[in-house]
Parts: C-alpha cells; sequence; structure tokens
C-alpha cells in the first residue's frame, strides 16, 4: 500500500478542498492510516485517510454501520454532558462522494476518512502522572456514554475478541502444529504462560454464567487510542471504535492497567525493565473510577483488581501465538518481535499480580470518596 494509492482513494470521498498530498500515519497495528494533506481556499485541511483491514473485520458493512452509532451516540452524550466535557464528538467521518462512510475501491480494498483532530498528540509511552489520570478518565466517560447503548445495535465485527480461554486453546493448537518450528526458541514465556494460565476464565466465565452484566465497551482500551491537547494536560477524547462491541468494562478497565501503569511502550525490547508504577497506577485508577464507579456492579468492582492481569496475560498469548505461527496477525519490522512483546506482556501480567492489594485499597478508596460528598460522582 503506497502513499499515492492513498491519494488516489482519498478522491472518492468529499474531504474539504483537493487531496494534494497522502504521509503514511504511524497508528494502529492493524489498518493502513495515511494523513492527507487537502488545499482549500481557505489554506491547508487534514483528513485521516484509512484502508481498512478486511481480513481481520471482514464484514466491513457492518463495522462501519458500528461506528457511526458509536458517534452517533458520542455526540448525544457530549450534548447532555458538562460544559467541559471530553469532546468525544470530535471525531467525524468524512463522507464519500457516494454518500456513504466508506468506499471500496476497483481492487475491492476498503477505505474510510475521518477529519484530522488537530491540536491533539497521541501519547506512546505515559511519563507523567496527569496522562494516567486523564486517560483513564477518558475512557470511563467513554463507558458511561455507551452505557445508554444497548448492546443489540451493535454487530460483533471479530467474535470471542476477548474470550481469553479460546486465545489460550489457539495458543495450544499453533503449539502443537509449529509450523513455523519457533516453538522451542519460545520455552521460557511458554512456560511463563503456564504458570498463570488460571487467569484465563477471570472474566469470561462470569460473561458466561451472568454474574458479569454484558455491556458496550471499547475493547481496544489502550494509552494510544487517546488523543491528548497538543498544549494542555488534557485528554480530548478517545479514538478506534473497530472493536466497540459488547463486552465488560473488566476488558477495558484490563487494558489500561495493561497500557498505562508502566512507563514502557509494547514495543521495548527489555523485558526486565517491566514495572508498576505507584503513581501512574492511582492516577488512573482515581479518574476512571470518578468518571465510571458508579456505573459497575459489585461483582465487577469484586473483580477489578485481577482485570490488568487477566487482559496482559490475554496479550501475551496473542502475540506469543502469533510469533510461533509465523507472524500472520501483527505486522513486524524483525522476526522475533511478536516474542519480545510477548515477554512484555508476561512481565507486565507479573507485575499487575503483585500489585492486586494495593489496587483493592485504591479502588475502595476512590469508590468511598465518590459515593460519600459527591465530589467526582458521576454526574450526568
Ligand atoms: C491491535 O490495531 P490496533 O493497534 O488498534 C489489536 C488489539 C491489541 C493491540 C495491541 C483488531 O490494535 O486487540 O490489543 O493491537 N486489534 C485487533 O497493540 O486485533
Ligand atoms: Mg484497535
Amino acid at each position: 500500500m503506497t502513499e499515492a494509492d492513498a491519494l488516489a482513494a482519498a478522491e472518492a470521498f468529499l474531504t474539504a478542498g483537493a487531496p494534494i498530498r497522502a504521509r503514511r500515519h504511524g497508528g494502529g497495528r492493524i489498518h493502513d492510516s495515511f494523513v492527507v494533506d487537502c488545499a482549500t481556499a481557505d489554506g491547508m485541511r487534514r483528513c485521516l485517510l484509512q484502508r481498512i483491514n478486511n481480513r481481520v473485520f471482514p464484514d466491513v458493512a457492518g463495522l462501519m454501520r458500528n461506528v457511526e452509532v458509536v458517534l452517533a451516540q458520542l455526540a448525544a452524550a457530549d450534548r447532555n454532558d458538562q460544559p467541559d466535557a471530553t469532546a468525544s464528538a470530535r471525531l467525524k467521518l468524512v463522507a464519500s462522494r457516494e454518500g456513504g462512510s466508506w468506499t471500496c475501491d476497483l481492487l475491492g480494498r476498503a477505505w474510510r476518512a475521518y477529519e484530522f483532530v488537530e491540536e491533539t498528540r497521541v501519547v506512546e509511552r505515559v511519563d507523567q502522572t496527569w496522562q494516567a489520570f486523564e486517560a483513564g478518565r477518558a475512557f470511563g466517560r467513554f463507558q458511561r456514554a455507551m452505557s445508554a447503548l444497548s448492546p443489540e445495535r451493535l454487530v460483533t465485527t471479530i467474535p470471542d475478541f476477548h474470550h481469553t480461554p479460546k486465545r489460550l486453546e489457539a495458543l495450544r493448537r499453533v503449539c502443537a502444529d509449529d509450523v513455523a518450528r519457533r516453538v522451542s526458541g519460545a520455552a521460557d514465556v511458554l512456560d511463563r504462560v503456564e504458570r498463570h494460565v488460571w487467569l484465563a476464565p477471570v472474566i469470561q466465565s462470569g460473561l458466561d454464567d451472568g454474574r458479569f452484566p454484558v455491556r458496550v465497551v471499547h475493547n481496544d482500551a489502550k494509552i494510544t487510542n487517546v488523543l491528548f491537547d497538543a498544549a494542555l494536560p488534557k485528554a480530548v477524547c478517545v479514538t478506534d471504535f473497530d472493536t466497540v462491541m459488547p463486552g465488560s468494562p473488566l476488558h477495558d478497565v484490563g487494558d489500561m492497567l495493561r497500557t498505562m501503569t508502566s512507563r514502557h511502550t509494547e514495543d521495548d525490547p527489555d523485558a526486565s525493565q517491566v514495572h508498576v508504577a505507584p503513581d501512574l497506577l492511582e492516577a488512573l485508577l482515581r479518574g476512571y473510577i470518578l468518571e465510571a464507579g458508579a456505573l459497575l456492579t459489585a461483582a465487577e468492582i469484586e473483580a477489578l483488581p485481577l482485570c490488568g492481569a487477566v487482559i496482559a496475560f490475554e496479550q501475551a498469548v496473542r502475540f506469543l501465538s502469533d510469533h510461533l505461527a509465523g507472524d500472520v496477525y501483527y505486522p513486524v519490522d524483525a522476526p522475533g518481535r511478536n516474542l519480545l512483546r510477548a515477554r512484555i506482556q508476561i512481565a507486565q501480567t507479573e507485575a499487575l499480580l503483585a500489585h492486586r492489594v494495593r489496587m483493592r485499597i485504591l479502588i475502595d478508596r476512590f469508590l468511598a470518596e465518590g459515593q460519600g460528598d459527591g465530589a467526582g460522582a458521576v454526574s450526568t
């Protein structure tokens, strides 16, 4: 996929002005993303053009209907929210010339475009305490907005996406096949995965037996899916609605704990440096509970301290499976990259497990503060 392909594809959208240049954009592992400059009478306007990966999302029409429903729900929530609300409605799709929210080119490739959200930035590595607080608030606010949306309104774009036991079964199958002859070289990570298999059913069993309600959640609540203000210490909105589907808030909190409590990226090569930073942990939980604490049931609250370890474990299993299968899902810059990623995630799993008691204390404190004096309680 070249920048020239992207520029040609941009012509199919009603962009503000004429597309004149396309540059590859780093964000995301699944789609090909480009920033397209469009010349208008008032200067340059930009859009984010994405070639949708239809191997991962075969039902592109269903995916894009979901995105439209989610955007409409966010806009409605913003209208009803506080004046200083995080403006999720700033995300807008650019209509295609045919009037839809996406197009298919002559080669059968699916494309969509968003207006570029100017004066924002993505944080790859959380290094400031306020970033964890703001990101927790942003996803908490997102969950609150989605709480009014019935799960039946959305199609399931990827079945069993956070079904951790099925992810583990898939790993076992890839190990048995060993098509890429990589199992022996991954023995250390496989051993550590085995030690933590008890984590696999923790969230899923609660969904299966009805202890945890099924709700519309983001499902990819990682730090790089938050847009921060370019100048001010605040989050503007969350992005990437492709996996917004029925699930559990525990999946989202798990992804937040996995990606926002350590001053690391998923791609750092050195797993020995993985840690849970107490300031980030506290800020994240405080921000999230401030916005979404009142939504949760007693059973969900009970499970919160474990969900980060469950989702880090699941992500370790996914990276490891992909490594053993020969890097067929996640793009890599070199062979072995997915194994390094799996090592980071299993180290994160262990670090999060070691902080369970601390999390329980913090969660109970923030919930009590929210209910006690009303400060920070959910107020819509
Ligand atoms: C993928 O494409 P991106 O970066 O939004 C993946 C997530 C993983 C994540 C790990 C559809 O997300 O589930 O947690 O990578 N999305 C899909 O970085 O598989
Ligand atoms: Mg995603």
